[in-house]
């Protein structure tokens, strides 16, 4: 398998996390793929019509994206799949919990891009950071329960937005205020699946 993979991408980070964690980062070849929304990358476009990363071409030559579909798959192929709770209300917490997570990136990823521009859209830039306090209200409010459930989907994808916020968002000093869900970071952080994902520049 090949995976169209970039180091500082956070998606990515969710599907490096996924494999790291069933066993499978030697089943695949990741190939650096450079992505911008403003010069689509016209080579990806084949595999991803949407240009995007993470895509995984399978052996079949079958393709996959994005980044959740990726990690259901990485599940359904490990030996024993522990991300994706099976079924019932454990699954379709998880992926809330999921849905949060990513959404808030793709949120942070909006917010980068309008926050660089020279002339940012103001009523663009207080929505994202009123929905941003609100996100990291309820994740406090979750932080406690993140700790206790069986590490999955759901703590990927909210563990890469907060470490995101890391990289990109230092200034915003998120830990302020919410020492529950800074807790439980510090044990994201100290996976070794996270440890062996840092994302950088470059
Ligand atoms: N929903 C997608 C989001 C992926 C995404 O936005 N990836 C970024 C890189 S961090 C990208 O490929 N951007 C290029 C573009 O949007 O043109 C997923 O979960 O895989």
């Amino acid at each position: 398998m090949k995976l169209h993979w970039s180091p500082r991408s956070p998606f990515v980070r969710k599907v490096m996390i996924a494999a790291h964690e069933l066993g499978l980062v030697d089943r695949f070849e990741r190939v650096r793929t450079v992505v911008a929304m403003k010069d689509p990358n016209i080579g990806l476009l084949s595999d991803n019509p949407l240009g995007k990363i993470p895509t995984l071409v399978l052996d079949d030559g079958r393709i996959l994206f994005d980044s959740v579909v990726i990690c259901e798959y990485f599940d359904s192929i490990a030996e024993k799949p522990t991300l994706f709770p099976a079924s019932g209300p454990e699954r379709f917490d998880a992926l809330r919990r999921h849905a949060l997570g990513t959404g808030y990136l793709d949120m942070l990823i909006l917010w980068r891009n309008e926050r660089d521009k020279e002339a940012p859209f103001e009523p663009w830039l207080k929505g994202f950071s009123l929905k941003h306090k609100a996100t990291l209200a309820s994740l406090e409010a979750e932080a406690e329960t993140l700790g206790k459930l069986p590490f999955g989907i759901g703590h990927i994808a909210i563990g890469c937005a907060l470490s995101y916020m890391d990289f990109r968002f230092a200034d915003l000093g998120w830990r302020e205020g919410h020492p529950k869900l800074h807790a439980w970071h510090e044990t994201f952080r100290a996976r070794p699946s996270v440890k062996a994902t840092e994302i950088v520049d470059g």
